[in-house]
């Protein structure tokens, strides 16, 4: 597991029932995984389906809510994923039942782990939609305003002019903040959460226990 000093960039989305509980338990729990430390949350965005409408790959849906979380983590990116897929599970997410770009009740990208690279299908970081994306440089810029992409060194400001170039992002629409959400109470799973499978090393203890209320 390589040390990692450059921060880890999150990016959340949920469109599917109590879209702002979920990005708030999402936080929560990324929060308590071993070796990761939350350091900034950006604002919540009410943001369009993507691909657009005149995109022949667009499914209609409702609109998501979307956030990016910025972190410090002493674990590297094969093993922070396979955590994240493992809270997307914990969540209720049941990829089974899922369209490519459909709707989801939590989605949670790794967009930026430090200076690694990674192109396997399973795994491309930075993620290679982010400059693509409104939704995910919106509130990128607004926690990692002076951050550029390892790899090709672009930055977000710059990726998100250019994009602008292209099209309209007035629609990313500013909601408020995770802690100012009428979630006052969101019940927990009770117990230790199971050790994510997958790229997880056998016998690495990734999940803090957790468990009972919590409160935002
Ligand atoms: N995977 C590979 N690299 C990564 C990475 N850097 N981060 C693999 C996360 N996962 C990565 O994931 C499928 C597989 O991708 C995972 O098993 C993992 O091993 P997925 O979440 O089902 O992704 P996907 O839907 O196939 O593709 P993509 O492009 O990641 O889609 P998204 O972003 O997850 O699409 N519109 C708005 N406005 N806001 C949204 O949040 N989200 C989506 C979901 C579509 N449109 C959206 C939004
Ligand atoms: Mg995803």
């Amino acid at each position: 597991v390589s040390v990692v000093h450059s921060p880890v960039l999150l990016g959340l989305g949920a469109n599917v029932g109590d879209a702002m509980t979920q990005l708030a338990a999402a936080v929560e729990l990324i929060g308590e995984l071993e070796g990761v430390t939350v350091e900034e949350v950006s604002s919540v965005y009410a943001t369009p389906p993507w691909p657009p409408p005149d995109d022949p790959r667009h499914v209609p849906q409702d609109d998501y809510l979307n956030l990016v979380v910025r972190a410090r983590a002493d674990i590297g990116p094969e093993t922070l994923l396979a955590a994240t897929l493992e809270l997307e599970g914990l969540l209720g997410r049941d990829r089974s039942d899922e369209q490519r770009w459909g709707p989801r009740s939590i989605d949670i990208d790794l967009l930026v782990h430090g200076d690694e690279l990674r192109d396997l299908p399973e795994l491309t970081v930075p993620h290679p939609r982010i400059t693509q994306r409104a939704f995910v440089l919106v509130p990128l810029l607004e926690v990692w305003p002076g951050g550029a992409l390892p790899g090709d060194g672009t930055r977000i400001a710059v990726a998100l002019s250019r994009l602008a170039a292209g099209g309209p992002i007035e629609d990313i629409q500013l909601v408020g903040r995770l802690e100012e959400a009428p979630t006052a109470h969101l019940a927990r799973p009770d117990g230790p959460i199971a050790p994510a499978a997958g790229f997880l090393r056998p016998g690495l203890e990734v999940f803090k226990k957790v468990g009972g209320i919590h409160r935002f």
